[in-house]
C-alpha cells in the first residue's frame, strides 16, 4: 500500500495530525498497537492551553469543549508551613519515620492560599478538558471522515527513513503482514513507542532527568470541593486538586517513585489530600467520594533531537516528556502537530521544503520552554526527602519562590504567561 503520510501511534498527537493533515488535502494512515476501546480509555491530561483550544476550535473540534469543557482564569498556589513544621518534616524523614504517624504540618501551621488570575495577568486562559474528551471527539471525527486506520497493529517497524522511500511494517489485528511505503512517517508513537529509536543513536541527542517522587493520582465520583486547581506545597509533599467535572475530581499526592499503590487504601489517600490540602483550614473542606481509579505515575523531562531524521518527523511524548506539574505534555503535543502539519502540507501539497527543513528547530523551542517551565513548577513545590538529598535549605527557597510569584506581578506575570500558554509559533 502506499499513502502520503504514515503515522505511528493514534495518542492526540497522531490522531489530530491526520485531522490536520486531512484539511489540507494531504492523505494519511494510522497505525496503533491498542484497540480503540485502550486508547479513548486513557486518563491522562485535563488542562488545554487557550492556544489549544483556539486551534482545536478553528479546525472543527470546539464544540464539545465549548459545551462541556470548564474555563478558568486561574489556578490556586498555597502551602502550609510553620518553622516548626519544616523541622519536624525533616526530622520524620530523617528518622524514616512512616508519613503518617504525625498528623501533617501540625497544629502551629498556617495554610495561605493565592488566586493567580491568568486573565488579569497575560489575557489568557486555560480550559479544563480531559484527554480522554479530546481523544474521542478527534476519534470521532477521523471515523466520520473514513481515516485509513489499523488498531491492534504489532511488530509496527520503520525502514529506510533516511531514504527518498520510507516504509513502516506491521502484522494487523488479524495476524496479516503489511507494509505502507509514504513519502514521509510521523512519529507520534508516545515514549515507548519505536519511532524515536529508528533514528541512529550516533544522529541522536538525549536529556534527561528523573525525579526523585512520583503521583499518586485517583479520580473520585465527588464534586470538586474548588472552582479552579490547588497547587499545594506542604512539608508532607505536594498535593495537587484538579476535576474533570462537575461531579468528578482528579487528585494527586507526591509519593516515592518506588511506592507500591497496594499500601494506599483509599482512607490513606483521603487523609494524605485532607492534610496536605488543606482540609479544615481557614474555612475549607475537602468533600470525600468514592475513589474509581487510582495509579502510581513516575515523572521524568526527556528531550530527543533532532525531530526529524530524513523523512521521519518526531511528534509529542515520542520526542519529549514533561512532569505534569505545568500541564504541558498534551499541549505540547498539540502544537508540535500544528507546527508539523504545516510543513508537511506546505511540502506535499505546495512543494516547499522550507518548513519541514526547520521543523525540529522551530518545535524545539517551544519544547525547551515548555521542558523548563515544568522543571520550575515541580522543583518548587515538591520536597525532596531528606534521604535523598533534600534540605531545609531547599524548602525555605521553594517558600521564597512561592512567595515571590504570589505577590510579584512581574513573578505571577511569568507564572502566567506560561501556564496558559506561548503562541504555537513561539
Ligand atoms: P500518547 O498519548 O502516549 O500516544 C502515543 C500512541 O502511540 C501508541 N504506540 C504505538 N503505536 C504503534 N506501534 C507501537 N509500537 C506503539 N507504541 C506506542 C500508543 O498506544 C499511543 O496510543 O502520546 P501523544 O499522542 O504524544 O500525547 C501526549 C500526551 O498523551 C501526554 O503528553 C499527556 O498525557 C501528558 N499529561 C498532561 N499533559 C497536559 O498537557 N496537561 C495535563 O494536565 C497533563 N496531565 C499527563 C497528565 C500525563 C499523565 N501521565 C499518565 C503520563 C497527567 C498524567 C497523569
Ligand atoms: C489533571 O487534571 O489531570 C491535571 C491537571 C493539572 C496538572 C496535571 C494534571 O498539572
Amino acid at each position: 500500500m502506499r499513502t502520503q503520510v504514515v503515522i505511528i501511534g493514534a495518542g492526540p498527537a497522531g490522531l489530530l495530525l491526520s485531522h490536520l493533515l486531512d484539511r489540507a488535502g494531504v492523505e494519511s494512515v494510522l497505525v496503533e498497537r491498542q484497540s480503540p476501546d485502550h486508547v479513548a480509555g486513557r486518563i491522562r491530561a485535563g488542562v488545554l492551553e487557550s492556544s489549544s483550544v483556539d486551534l482545536l476550535t478553528d479546525v472543527g473540534l470546539g464544540k464539545r469543549i465549548a459545551a462541556e469543557g470548564d474555563e478558568h482564569r486561574g489556578i490556586y498556589l498555597q502551602w502550609t508551613d510553620s518553622p516548626r513544621a519544616v523541622a519536624r518534616a525533616v526530622a520524620r524523614a530523617a528518622a524514616r519515620a512512616e508519613a503518617r504517624a504525625e498528623a501533617g504540618a501540625g497544629a502551629g501551621a498556617e495554610t495561605q492560599r493565592h488566586h493567580l488570575d491568568f486573565v488579569d495577568h497575560v489575557g489568557r486562559s486555560v480550559w479544563v478538558y480531559g484527554q480522554t474528551e479530546v481523544t474521542k471527539d478527534l476519534m470521532e471525527a477521523r471515523q466520520a471522515a473514513g481515516q485509513q486506520a489499523y488498531y491492534e497493529a504489532s511488530d509496527v517497524t520503520l525502514l529506510d527513513v533516511d531514504s527518498e522511500r520510507p516504509s513502516v511494517t506491521f502484522t494487523d489485528s488479524h495476524g496479516v503482514p503489511q507494509r505502507i511505503e509514504a513519502d514521509a512517517v510521523a512519529g507520534c508513537d508516545g515514549f515507548h513507542g519505536p519511532s524515536r529509536t529508528a533514528i541512529p543513536s550516533a544522529s541522536r541527542r538525549t536529556w534527561e532527568r528523573v525525579y526523585p517522587y512520583a503521583w499518586l493520582g485517583v479520580l473520585a465520583d465527588v464534586p470538586p470541593s474548588t472552582d479552579e486547581l490547588i497547587y499545594a506545597w506542604h512539608p508532607d509533599g505536594f498535593a495537587l486538586h484538579s476535576m474533570r467535572s462537575a461531579t468528578v475530581s482528579r487528585l494527586y499526592v507526591q509519593v516515592p517513585p518506588e511506592e507500591d499503590i497496594a499500601g494506599w487504601s483509599d482512607d490513606r489517600i483521603w487523609d494524605a489530600l485532607a492534610t496536605r490540602l488543606g482540609h479544615g483550614r481557614n474555612g475549607w473542606s475537602l468533600q470525600q467520594g468514592p475513589i474509581t481509579e487510582k495509579a502510581v505515575l513516575p515523572m521524568r523531562s526527556f528531550v530527543s533531537t533532532p525531530m526529524r531524521h530524513g523523512r521521519l518527523f518526531l511528534a509529542g511524548d515520542a520526542a519529549h516528556i514533561v512532569p505534569p506539574t505545568g500541564a504541558k505534555g498534551l499541549n505540547l503535543a498539540i502544537a508540535d502537530v500544528t507546527l508539523l502539519a504545516r510543513a508537511l502540507s506546505a511540502w506535499l501539497v505546495d512543494g516547499s521544503r522550507t518548513l519541514v527543513d526547520s521543523y525540529s528547530e522551530d518545535a524545539l523551542r517551544r519544547v525547551w520552554r515548555c521542558t523548563h517551565f515544568s522543571w520550575w513548577m515541580t522543583s518548587m513545590l515538591h520536597t525532596v526527602p531528606i534521604e535523598k538529598g533534600g534540605d531545609d535549605f531547599d524548602r525555605q527557597l521553594q517558600l521564597s519562590q512561592l512567595r515571590w510569584v504570589t505577590s510579584s506581578e512581574p513573578g505571577a506575570a511569568g507564572l502566567a504567561e506560561n501556564y496558559a500558554g506561548l503562541p504555537i509559533g513561539f
